[in-house]
């Protein structure tokens, strides 16, 4: 029987699990870092969210690379695996489980779920001759490849298989997906990506391999020894096997009823067939329900080419945070690659992003503003920020740039819900430029009052800035927070309601102003001098 998901249903959000071949690149944080945004942002709203990434270990590419390193599969997996765990922390990345697709629990899931598949008859055993991209781990159909059958991905050659295996009835399920995608016209996203999975599924779905008989780096079938399950019908149900984590005997209906199904699977586009075509049909064989979404991103691309360890033109993230720090880093592809599509990184171009938005709008408003209060007020607010703003139309534009940055993230276009706090930024700036209430100081007297109050109205600002880019910049938000007189636990118990105006009490003393965010010196520049 099929659980029926309850309406307390968590948010449910997973990244991709990554190939633990090599260690993680600026791809494999992109996906995390957006996913991680996007958690943040619903548990503002208080929803409960279950944020699953983790990582897929099994497969040819694995033991080959594993080899390649002198090293044996566990020992290369323990690895990498940490790798992708220490990148995370490194990242403010707020995951709640972890899944590895060797995890004894994972596997025991793997097992049950392909008996209930084979039960409904869904499995049965034959003979494929194909050309498969051990890169992709997918057979391809001859009319997707490149000159000398290379890969459009990994531009690397495939090669000719011949394998007696067991396969999916992936063509059973041809009208439940067509159908699928007609109950759920969102099922797809964003929605330029759902044509080509409809014509995927158009073109007409064939059964696909689930097992290798040449690969001995896998979860054996159960009727089978001689084979391995395929990676791809191993590794998607990482996202199940996760949820059973807390299990002491891990059984699919139970951890299927710890939040199944998942709300949405964020992934690169590279992957979708698997997720929006053959991971539905699997479900729904298993008699369990499919995703609510699935979300394609696009690639970070380096010369116009998709960034990945197959290629081995990838960028490090760990230089980028140790040069730049996190904020930067999180901030600067969220808002500088569309989200949704391709983006190529320069580094020109990413310091003067942060600098322009991070250093300047943001941290130099709040730290110039602090610098006059200290002057002027002895660092202690006036007046709170509600009496400070009454009928001030600056503060009805506020809140209007507020909400359109949570619309923005509840549709998950990360990159418009940056664009609208940083307008928040520019008109705050803005504001400050045409009050100069350094000059009203000088005045003294009722225009040094209206000055003060300025003051007020601009650190309320930027405090509804701090919360509506924390999704983002969580430690970022957190100094500004700091600054303006708040504890961790205050910041840390902020909700989306906080974004409302009012915040900032009378009263309130704020701390020695010190930058937020420090200007990265542009070393070409320097170095032309
Ligand atoms: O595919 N730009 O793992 P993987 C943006 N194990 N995102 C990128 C990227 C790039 N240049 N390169 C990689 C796998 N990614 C499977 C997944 S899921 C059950 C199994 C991101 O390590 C993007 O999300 O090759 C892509 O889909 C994912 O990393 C692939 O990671």
């Amino acid at each position: 029987s099929t659980p029926t998901p309850s309406n307390d249903q968590p948010f449910l959000l997973t990244t991709p699990l990554y190939y633990v071949n090599a260690p993680p690149h600026m791809g494999s944080a992109y996906s995390t870092i957006a996913a991680d945004a996007i958690a943040r942002f619903q548990r503002l709203l208080g929803k409960k969210v279950i944020f699953i990434t983790g990582t897929d270990e099994h497969g040819e590419k694995i033991a080959t690379a594993a080899m390649a390193q002198g090293s044996t599969p566990p020992d290369h997996c323990n690895l990498i695996s940490q790798a992708y765990k220490t990148l995370w922390k490194d990242l403010d990345i707020s995951y709640d489980k972890f899944i590895r697709t060797t995890d004894s629990k994972h596997q025991a899931i793997v097992k049950e779920f392909y008996s209930r598949v084979l039960a409904n008859g869904d499995i049965y055993r034959a003979d494929y001759e194909g050309i498969y991209c051990v890169s992709c781990e997918e057979y391809k159909d001859e009319k997707e490849l490149l000159e000398n059958n290379c890969c459009p991905i990994h531009q690397k050659p495939c090669v000719s298989r011949k394998e007696d295996n067991y396969f999916f009835a992936l063509s059973k399920y041809q009208n439940s997906l067509e159908e699928l995608l007609i109950k759920n016209p969102g099922f797809v996203q964003p929605t330029f990506r759902l044509n080509e999975v409809q014509t995927w599924i158009k073109s007409g779905l064939r059964d696909f391999s689930i097992s290798r008989a040449s690969v001995d780096w896998g979860i054996p079938v159960p009727s089978d020894k001689a084979q391995t399950i395929y990676v791809w019908f191993d590794a998607l149900l990482g996202y199940i096997s996760a949820l059973a984590d807390d299990q002491e005997q891990p059984d699919l209906l139970n951890a299927v009823s710890s939040g199944w199904p998942a709300t949405l699977h964020l992934i690169g586009k590279d992957i979708l067939r698997f997720h929006a075509v053959y991971w539905p049909a699997m479900l729904m064989s298993a008699g369990l329900s499919p995703p609510k979404m699935v979300y394609g991103h696009g690639f970070l691309t380096k010369d116009g080419m998709k960034m990945g360890k197959s290629l081995g033109n990838t960028l490090e993230p760990n230089d980028l945070v140790s040069k730049f720090g996190t904020d930067a880093v999180r901030y600067f592809f969220l808002r500088e690659v569309e989200f949704g599509h391709d983006g190529d990184y320069s580094e020109e171009r990413f310091i003067n992003t942060v600098n322009a938005h991070l250093a300047n709008t943001i941290g130099n408003l709040l730290n110039r503003t602090l610098g006059l209060l200290k002057k002027n007020c002895e660092s202690t607010l006036v007046v709170d920020s509600t009496t400070a703003a009454e009928g001030n139309a600056f503060k009805d534009n506020v809140v209007r740039l507020v909400d359109k940055a949570r619309i923005h993230y509840e549709n998950l276009a990360l990159t418009s819900a940056c664009e609208a706090v940083l307008e928040i930024g520019n008109v705050g700036n803005s504001y400050m430029d045409e009050r100069a209430p350094w000059s009203l100081f000088k005045q003294g007297g009722t225009a040094s009052e209206t000055a003060a109050k300025d003051l007020v109205i601009i650190l309320e600002t930027v405090r509804i800035i701090a919360i509506a880019l924390s999704p983002v910049t969580p430690s970022l938000s957190w100094r500004i927070y700091a600054q303006l007189g708040y504890s961790k636990e205050q910041f840390d118990a902020a909700t989306w309601r906080d974004t409302n105006w009012g915040g900032l009490k009378g009263g309130q003393v704020m701390a020695q102003p010190q930058p937020v965010f420090a200007r990265i010196e542009n070393q070409t520049e320097v170095d032309d001098k």
